[in-house]
């Protein structure tokens, strides 16, 4: 890919308002944004989408920015890189850590699609034009007063995050304001084997599906589960690998899956996982992570193929900036956004607005 050198920004953008989930708020969002320049000078930009504490998974801002600077960075030869997915391999020696490899890997795809001269829809063998937004409602937001702006927007579907045993007050409260809206509700691993039989009772709010009920790596639980519960389950903690994927799906853990980029390791693990999907008939969605326009650019490539089929976390820039870093940005129009078709991720990068909310900087030198 003729790499000549690797930039990383710590970056740090103000939220609109706090987002709370039952786990942990996120305020100002700490983010590192990724950019390889070729010796052409063309530039490709990722991002690494971890938290500022170990709330979501175990990795965090401040360990991506070490082990990329002090480890991933120095290991992978460079020289050697002929496509974004030798990256994992490079580093295939080390241990998770999945959102700082998919930061490094996003970069290249960004940069691969621009020496091709195609946008990253086509160059991953995206397949839709448009594709469908959903939003999420934090614990701290007015319920009422907020669907009533993202129904201007259209948004298919409404993701609400939950306290322990208080779903029910959550949907009454939406549906007093409409009937109809496809909800579900995303439990970030709350709950535990003594609460099956009132997990159980959800079934009677007919939601479109319900998000990892119990802690990352208890395929167990989530099977007992979903065998008694009409609605579907999904898994999002749980899916870390393609591996995860396969075992959620031969265990029958649940009916859908959520896909991250990050959470994965990267755009060449996501692919085969909605794969993988696809042939065992599992309908997948786009998770996302309270991130810049950079990866909601990348996110949307993704949600261009073929499986997904349900409306992910893809959400307007105005969702959770008032600014984002990327223009134009994202917008939603009758409950979709429009797939670029110009190189790359197909937006640009407002450099002056990414030096503004930069907060440390390193250089690497490549090749
Ligand atoms: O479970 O998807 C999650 C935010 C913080 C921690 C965990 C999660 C989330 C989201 C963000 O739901 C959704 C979005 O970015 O649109
Ligand atoms: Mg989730």
């Amino acid at each position: 890919m003729n790499i000549a050198a690797i930039h990383l920004r710590r970056i740090e953008m103000p939220l609109k308002k706090p987002f709370d989930t039952h786990a942990g708020q996120v305020l100002n969002r700490e983010l590192i944004i990724v950019e390889a320049v070729d010796i052409e000078g063309r530039r490709g930009f990722g991002e690494v989408t971890a938290f500022s504490t170990p709330f979501y998974t175990a990795e965090t801002i401040h360990t991506a920015w070490e082990l990329l600077n002090k480890v991933f960075i120095p290991t992978v030869e460079w020289h050697k890189v002929a496509h974004p997915s030798n990256i994992a391999v490079m580093l295939a020696g080390y241990q998770g850590n999945e959102m700082a490899k998919a930061g490094l890997e996003a970069a290249l795809w960004d940069l691969c699609a621009k020496q091709k001269m195609k946008s990253l829809s086509d160059l991953i063998g995206g397949t839709r034009r448009q594709v469908d937004t959903g939003v999420v409602l934090s614990l701290s937001d007015d319920i009422g007063k907020v669907i009533e702006d993202y129904q201007k927007e259209g948004y298919r579907r409404y993701k609400l995050k939950v306290e322990k045993y208080k779903e029910a007050q959550a949907i009454q409260k939406v549906s007093e304001y409409s009937q109809e809206l496809p909800i579900m509700i995303d439990m970030n691993g709350m709950y535990e084997e003594k609460d099956l039989p009132y997990l159980e009772e959800l079934d009677s709010h007919e939601l479109m599906m319900i998000e990892q009920p119990f802690r990352a790596g208890d395929f167990f639980l989530h099977q007992q589960l979903q065998n008694v519960l009409k609605t579907p389950l999904c898994l999002d903690e749980s899916i870390r690998s393609l591996a995860d994927a396969e075992q959620a799906i031969r265990m029958k853990s649940s009916r859908v899956i959520n896909i991250k980029i990050s959470r994965v390791g990267g755009m060449t693990e996501a692919m085969a996982i909605h794969d993988l999907c696809r042939t065992s008939d599992i309908p997948v969605w786009c998770g996302g992570m309270v991130e810049s326009g950079i990866s909601r650019a990348h996110n949307i490539a993704l949600a261009s193929l073929e499986g997904f089929s349900i409306p992910g976390d893809i959400s307007a820039s105005s969702r959770f900036w008032e600014k984002d870093l990327i223009v134009p940005e994202v917008k939603v129009k009758k409950g979709k956004v429009e797939v670029p078709a110009e190189p790359g991720i197909g937006f640009e990068i407002d450099g002056e607005y990414l030096q503004y909310v930069t907060r440390v900087e390193a250089a690497f030198q490549v090749n």
